[in-house]
């Protein structure tokens, strides 16, 4: 890594705001309030950190804690009446803004064989993974798709979309991923329902796939300009397989394993401009080092068990569970299994530090490149519900 003027200088007291309170002084800062002003040395060292000091908190949502909750919200409300039936996902150090973490919002979704939820259209941009069921689809601008588990699928901002699941599919839950709270931070938002309810469908089912799914091939005279990927849904099995390819070919990153990222397939860019997503394997025993980097990254375990330390916690997850690491957190993965992959699927805002030129990473030098583990992190969950 080069160093850079962040590393030269880090830290140093001198330069930095030390003025003390003098009853001249406050009586000085009472007027400049009256103005709507204020004296800069009495914010600087609070707004302009040394370093990226996340608000969120490192959390595990466990799965089979939260189904059994999931699921009873369809007794106690309809798709018609709560616009989307969802839990989301409250990171207890984001709450103002519902951030699952940094400025990511996520929660489950649930609907059950025969429900469908109506067509909107907003000016976030929002991804669903596929967690459990069978027969639940999305519609995407008349693009309808079919979803099955692990099935990772697009609904870029501006896009008319609704969801359902066939008559005679079962439950099926999902995790929505958008970016809600950023873009309430740019003060951007806007959201229209369809004025029909529900589009048409105008196109053949899952042609998105077949026009653009093929790996290495883009179909001649189909023209796409819009800034996000045109392929909509990025099936679990060929990701796999190229997963699995891959680790057969590469030994991969010592911080992340085997991972991959999706990818707009016409500049292997991000699929959307705000929102990034990928998947990694990690092979069967595999520790990973340690790093931290700026963004908020929100993982779902598709696949295995294992367990991740964040900033010295040590968080144990299995399939389905749900976990976050904040903006400039150390964090490493390792796979609890001596036999079995696990694959973690991951979504985050690495699209927006990327062009905002705010992407930073770090390896961890200290300890063999391993974090010392200072508690195994309880949740609010597991203290309220024996194992
Ligand atoms: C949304 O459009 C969906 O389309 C889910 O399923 C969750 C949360 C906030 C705003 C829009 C969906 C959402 C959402």
């Amino acid at each position: 890594m080069t160093t850079t003027g962040y590393d030269t200088y880090r830290e140093s007291v001198a330069g930095r705001a030390d003025v003390e309170d003098t009853p001249e002084l406050v009586a000085y800062y009472r007027e400049l309030e009256r103005l709507k002003t204020a004296a800069l040395w009495t914010v600087a060292n609070k707004i302009e950190p040394w370093q990226p000091k996340s608000e969120s908190v490192p959390v595990l949502w466990r799965y089979r804690e939260l189904r059994e909750h999931v699921l009873r919200s369809v007794s106690l409300v309809t798709p018609e009446k709560a616009g989307r039936r969802v839990i989301y996902l409250d990171n207890p150090g984001r709450r103002d803004v519902a951030a699952a973490v940094g400025w990511l919002y996520s929660g489950l979704q649930v609907m059950h064989p025969g429900e469908a939820a109506s067509a909107h259209a907003h000016s976030t941009s929002a991804l669903r993974f596929i967690m459990e069921g069978r027969g639940a689809y999305t519609i995407v601008d008349g693009h309808k798709m079919t979803l099955g588990a692990n099935d990772f699928v697009l609904t870029p901002n501006g896009c008319w979309h609704e969801h359902g699941v066939e008559a005679d599919g079962l439950t099926c839950i999902w995790q929505d991923g958008l970016d809600i709270p950023l873009v309430n931070a740019l003060e951007a938002g806007f959201f229209v329902v369809h004025p029909d309810l529900h589009q048409a469908v105008a196109h053949p089912v899952d042609d998105s796939v077949a026009l653009w799914g093929a790996p290495g091939l883009r179909p001649q005279d189909v023209k796409w300009n819009k800034p996000y990927s045109p392929l909509f849904k990025y099936q679990w099995e060929p990701t796999y397989e190229a997963l699995q390819r891959l680790a057969a070919a590469s030994e991969g990153s010592p911080f992340d394993g085997v991972l991959m990222h999706y990818t707009n397939p016409l500049n292997g860019g991000h699929v959307m401009a705000t929102i990034g997503a990928s998947m990694q394997l990690l092979r069967p025993g595999f520790e990973s080092k340690a790093h931290r980097h700026t963004g908020s990254f929100l993982y779902q375990v598709a696949k295995g068990r294992g367990y991740s330390i964040i900033n010295g916690q040590r968080f144990d997850w299995q399939e389905r569970d749900i976990f976050c690491v904040p903006s400039w957190a150390w964090h490493e993965h390792a796979n609890a299994s001596q036999t079995q992959d696990a694959c973690l699927f991951c979504f985050s805002d690495l699209p927006v530090m990327e062009k905002l030129a705010l992407y930073r990473e770090e390896a961890l030098a200290d300890n063999g490149g391993h974090q010392k583990v200072l508690a195994a992190a309880p949740t609010p969950q597991a203290q309220a519900v024996p194992a």
